[in-house]
């Protein structure tokens, strides 16, 4: 499959190496040393890509060009009359994506005994909870625990994480393993019964649930099939193009759209839960992502125009092992498990250049001065990129681990000539995770009264990095917990007259800062035309 002659020759490097590599256990970065790479080589450090808002709860903090151009966008309601008066659904609870989050804080809106309905752009489930890998995290073992759990987490996310949203996240992660395998997820065990955990990437325990490297797969489907079993009404297929406050600036429902036929209709909610997710498919500086094809960051555009205020809008995660060979598969998530059972990471002179279990912007960066600084990048189609060495996983666990541990990548490279049991693969980071985003409380308040948030849309639980299996948990404990705040709270709220009353206000403070822009937020889908 290696044809070129320049990957080729890197190859036989890559090979003769293996066996001295294999013994090699690269030295962990210095505190300093990671924050001068980081600096110099991390994506969030390059200040030509960022703008500072002139508008909004986070008027003059600093934000990626492609999502200024979002927030302070057009409405795609502007000129539009919409019939407020209207309700094409009525329900206690309005929940906005049908993801992991969504999907969680569905059941437990259930089980509190109101209704609850759940409106989604795509299909339920079509979410970046479906292209989880690796697993979950829990300190539910023997000699772990969750101020452990805590300890690495804050750690790896630069000491930034709201304290009160991480305790929470860690403290209720076995609870959260449990419920999952209640409701029918197959996690990976032993032959006794006993959960196998792996290290991810900054975890100082064995604490990576996993479901062989379908984990968000089977996640997803468990939930899903939960919501559908329960027959919570699901409307596939319509977006929220703006939410609607009323009078007193509590939220109200949402204006969805049918994607199909551009219908408008109105959903009127005493409470309503943003689970919409992330925004890799708006490509920040160009990055491929693994994300899925609705990351478009629709929610945080809904919430800012409605007077939320996001946490560190400015700070994404470039997962460290992107596909970046066949160009079919490019950004496509190559599974930090894949390092967790026991590859590493080797630059074009076949050597280990850094150790395979540091955290992701750490790992991001490190390989980006590997091809862009140091010249040690393998050259393909697309840029450049290192090697994964993943012979290597079965030269130390034994034949079968790679079709046992990790059979979506095994499939995924096989599918393009490369039998990855005995040929490395090409990696470079790929957009993967957006670390900010809705602030909220622990309860899952956002600063719009009724509205809540759960999943990737929310900001602040990582701080300005997440580690591996952290956002699987996230998705899950926070997307419960939104589900059960926001039907108590349906329970005693009055609803007052839904207007569109926060958009007038919004195009005027963009009007006097001199924002003229166009553009069509939020965006929805990605826009992959050839322009020009
Ligand atoms: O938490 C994640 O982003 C994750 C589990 C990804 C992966 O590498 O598999």
């Amino acid at each position: 499959m290696y044809q070129d002659a320049a990957i080729q020759a890197s190859l036989k490097k890559v090979e003769a190496a293996r066996k001295a590599n294999i013994r090699l256990d690269p030295p962990r970065m210095s505190a300093e040393e990671k924050d001068a790479l980081l600096k110099t080589y991390h994506p969030d450090y390059r200040e030509s890509q960022f703008t500072t808002l002139l508008v909004g709860p986070n008027k003059g903090e600093k934000v990626p060009l492609e999502l200024a151009e979002l927030l302070e966008g057009k409405s795609r309601l502007e000129g539009v009359s919409v019939d407020l008066s209207k309700a094409d659904y009525t329900t206690d609870v309005l929940i906005i994506g049908g993801g992991g989050a969504g999907a969680s804080a569905a059941i437990e809106a259930d089980n509190n005994g109101v209704s609850v309905m759940i409106v989604t752009k795509l299909r339920m489930g079509d979410a970046n909870t479906m292209m989880a890998e690796g697993g979950i995290q829990a300190a539910d073992k023997p000699g772990d625990s969750p101020a452990q759990h805590f300890l690495d987490a804050y750690g790896g996310g630069h000491f930034a994480a709201q304290k009160d949203l991480l305790y929470k996240l860690v403290n209720e992660a076995p609870d959260a393993i449990r419920w999952l395998s209640d409701l029918g997820v197959e996690f990976d065990k032993t032959t006794d019964g006993t959960m196998i955990t792996t290290h991810g990437g900054g975890t100082s325990r064995k604490r990576m649930h996993a479901a062989k490297d379908y984990s968000g797969a089977e996640i997803m489907r468990t939930v899903r099939d939960e919501v559908l079993n329960r027959k919570i009404p699901v409307v596939d297929y319509t977006a929220a193009i703006e939410l609607l406050l009323d009078e007193h600036g509590r939220c109200t429902g949402a204006v969805l759209q049918n994607m199909e036929t551009g219908e408008l209709l109105i959903a009127r909610a005493k409470t309503v839960i943003l689970a919409t997710g992330g925004a890799g498919r708006l490509h920040y500086q160009g990055f491929p992502t693994s994300n899925h094809y609705g990351a478009t960051a629709d929610g945080l555009i809904l919430a800012y125009r409605a007077g939320a205020r996001l946490l560190y809008p400015d700070t994404l995660q470039y997962h460290p092992t992107g596909a970046a060979f066949p160009a079919q598969i490019y950004g496509a998530l190559v599974t930090e498990k894949v390092r967790s059972v026991g590859a590493m990471l080797i630059n074009a002179e076949g050597e280990a250049f850094m150790n395979p279990l540091e955290t992701r912007d750490v790992s991001a960066a490190s390989i980006i001065r590997e091809c862009n600084a140091r010249g040690k990048g393998v050259p393909t189609p697309t840029g450049f990129a290192v090697w994964l060495d993943t012979p290597m996983i079965e030269l130390k666990n034994g034949e079968g681990t790679i079709e046992k541990r990790i059979p979506a990548m095994m499939r995924m490279f096989a599918k393009h000539g490369i039998d990855i049991r005995k040929e490395p693969i090409l990696v470079y980071p790929t957009l993967h995770y957006q670390n900010g985003g809705v602030k909220i409380t622990s309860d899952g308040q956002t600063d719009i009264e009724n509205l809540f948030a759960a999943g990737e849309v929310v900001g602040g639980i990582h701080g300005r990095n997440r580690l591996m299996g952290n956002s699987l948990l996230d998705v899950i404990v926070f997307g419960r917990n939104a589900g059960r705040n926001a039907s108590e709270k349906s329970k005693v709220v009055s609803i007052g007259t839904a207007t569109l009353d926060h958009l007038s206000k919004f195009n005027d403070l963009l009007r006097k800062a001199g924002v003229h822009d166009d553009t069509l937020s939020p965006r929805l889908l990605p826009d992959y035309r050839r322009k020009g």
